[in-house]
């Protein structure tokens, strides 16, 4: 296992569009493990491939409170939304910056599993929320894009000038 460092926003290698996995052989399962030890140990409730800049389709989300519940999604789709919700999201992608993102309530998601075999999912609450977020970034969306253009630019420079300090 291994600690991947995670792109931090603006970086514009946010923005591409991860392509879909052909196979899930033993080097997805060890994106997954990597991806996995590194959303614990930040601590995170999901991350996208995108954030540590592999372009494939692969996300990983526990949102339990002991990380008792890995779950790994390969080529996830939303096949159904319903309802709305209201949630203060975080980024690992964009650290220290919190704010309210309007979402479906309720999806249905379709993926592979590490077996390579598809499963379907139905998520509500947080688990819907994080499971959106994380799609956004395999599409190349970060959550500030959210947000209005003010504050978007008021986040990059609080995220430029961060940089230069601990540079
Ligand atoms: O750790 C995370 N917390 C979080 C909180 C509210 C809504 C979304 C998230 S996802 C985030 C981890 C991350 O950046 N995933 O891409
Ligand atoms: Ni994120």
């Amino acid at each position: 296992m291994a600690l991947l460092p995670i792109l931090r926003y603006p970086d514009p290698r946010l923005h591409t569009r991860a392509a879909p996995v052909l196979k899930v052989d033993d080097s997805i399962r060890k994106l997954v493990a990597d991806m996995a030890e590194t959303m614990y140990e930040a601590p995170g409730i999901g991350l996208a491939a995108t954030q540590v800049n592999v372009h494939q389709r692969v996300v990983v989300i526990d949102v339990s409170e002991d990380n008792s519940a890995l779950l790994a999604l390969v080529n996830p789709e939303i096949i159904s939304r319903s309802g709305e919700q209201v949630c203060e999201e975080g980024c690992l992608s964009v650290p220290g910056i919190y704010d309210k993102v309007t979402r479906a309530e309720q999806v249905r998601v379709r993926a592979l599993n590490q077996k390579g075999e598809t499963f379907e999912l139905d998520a509500e609450g947080l688990l819907a929320v994080c499971i959106q977020h994380e799609l956004d970034h395999l599409d190349g969306k970060v959550f500030v894009e959210y947000l209005s253009k003010l504050k978007q630019t008021r986040i990059k420079d609080k995220l430029a000038k961060k940089a230069r300090i601990t540079a």
